[in-house]
């Protein structure tokens, strides 16, 4: 089996074809889950993987499982796993290539009569970004009873919407979300390759990361209340302004994550929204995110306690009131030092320029890992962009991720 590997025309032309399911095609990728880009990408892709034979489940949150039976169905699945959900405005490989280089692994195996011992299963996992209940990997966390049916009925989206209603909107099945909790005996291992969506590798050269550990996130909403007042006849020290103090807080927070975290920590204020929005009136409200990540759980703790006293102490010193509700919690996490050690063996032998890192951003992979061996295999990020349109992985790249990954299943097959 040395000379098997991966056809780079069929993952650029299933790269190609699934980026093509987009509701902002005039600027990068969009395809938020439980969309109709959503629906008609999983469709397409079901498609493939019956004419490849594989056994289809989607589950009651939405994730979709395609299983190629071993020559011992009864042995735990080794599981690839990834998502096709993107943020808006996204690019085309964040999750996509994890799912491609599954598939194309499962083709290689069928085309060479490899006989594995345990069935391979390929996992789309929903609502990986959150793009639309403010929940990173929900998938991952339904598949795995983190994300029970109470919380399904009371997460609500932008319009109000419960996620509960929406999942029976499209069709699927959410009360039976607690009965679709994976056995974790039923997965030997999971692997997930992924853009690294930064630039260690790019800037040292290097084609492969072999993951250490994933960071967890901690991200709140924060919202501070004031009182609204003409912008023009109201004077400067009779002012009760929200967006001052926001400004403050904001402005700390580069202070704060390096006075309380690590050189691995980092925070982002993502998005703001401010009632009236208007210029010519001091607002009443002012609504910002802030997204605290460390594969170090105690230092996203420092952080996040540092940040939520200073929101304290500048709406005392504005008279504010302030709300913070938490947006999205998961911990940092180490992967298997069996699956890392042999991924890094793997990648020795093929002579491939690597290192061992870890992942600033979330993956299914880190909730996977609460619950089976994990490992996970990173490639180069263009100028280290993602989550915007210009995110670039050449196709030569990719496919040595994926080939990679196949010879890693193999081993872990013999495991
Ligand atoms: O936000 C993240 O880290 C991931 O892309 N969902
Ligand atoms: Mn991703
Ligand atoms: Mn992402």
């Amino acid at each position: 089996m040395e000379n098997m590997g991966t056809s780079l025309e069929r993952i650029k032309n299933d790269i190609e074809n699934l980026s093509k399911f987009n509701s902002t095609p005039e600027k990068g990728c969009t395809r938020f889950s439980y969309t109709r880009e959503d629906q008609e990408v999983k469709e397409y892709l079901i498609q493939i993987m019956k004419k490849l034979g594989l056994k289809i489940i989607v589950d009651g949150i939405g994730n979709v499982s395609g299983r190629l039976e071993g020559k011992e169905p009864n042995l735990p699945a080794i599981m690839i796993g990834s998502h096709l959900d993107t943020v808006l405005y996204g690019g085309k490989y964040d999750g996509v290539v994890g799912i491609v280089a599954g598939l194309e692994l499962i083709r290689v195996i069928i085309e060479n009569d490899v006989a594995l011992n345990h069935p391979v299963q390929l996992m789309v996992f929903a609502e990986e970004e959150g793009s639309n209940f403010g929940v990173p990997t929900a998938g991952s966390k339904a598949f795995t009873g983190q994300l029970k049916l109470e919380d399904i009925k009371r997460l609500k989206n932008a319009r109000g919407e419960s996620y509960y209603d929406v999942l029976k909107r499209k069709g699927l099945d959410p009360d039976s979300i607690d009965k679709g909790i994976v056995n974790p005996k039923s997965i030997k291992a999971m692997l997930e390759l992924h853009i690294e969506q930064s630039v260690l590798l790019e800037r040292n050269q290097l084609s492969i990361g072999v993951v250490k550990g994933v960071a967890g996130i901690k991200a709140y909403s924060i919202e501070l209340v004031g009182l609204s007042n003409h912008a023009g006849a109201t004077p400067m020290n009779l002012r009760t302004d929200p967006m001052v103090a926001a400004g403050q807080i904001i402005s700390a927070i580069p202070a704060i994550v390096k006075e309380n975290g690590l050189s691995s920590s980092v925070a982002t204020v993502g998005r703001i929204e401010c009632v009236p929005n208007i210029f010519n009136a001091i607002p009443h409200s002012v609504k910002f995110t802030v997204d605290i990540r460390d594969v170090d759980n105690r230092a996203m703790d420092n952080i996040s306690q540092a940040v939520k006293a200073y929101v304290n102490k500048v709406s005392a010193n504005n008279n504010l009131t302030f709300k913070i509700e938490k947006i999205a919690v998961s911990s940092g996490v180490l992967l298997s030092e069996k699956i890392t050690d042999l991924i890094e063996e793997v990648v020795k032998e093929k002579n491939i320029p690597y290192c061992r890192m870890n992942s600033g951003a979330v993956h299914d992979a880190a909730i996977i890992a609460s619950i089976t061996d994990v490992g996970m295999i990173f490639i180069p990020s263009k100028d280290g962009r993602s989550h915007v349109p210009e995110e670039y992985t050449p196709y030569e790249n990719i496919k040595e991720g994926c080939d990679v990954l196949l010879e890693a299943v193999l081993r872990i097959d013999k495991l």
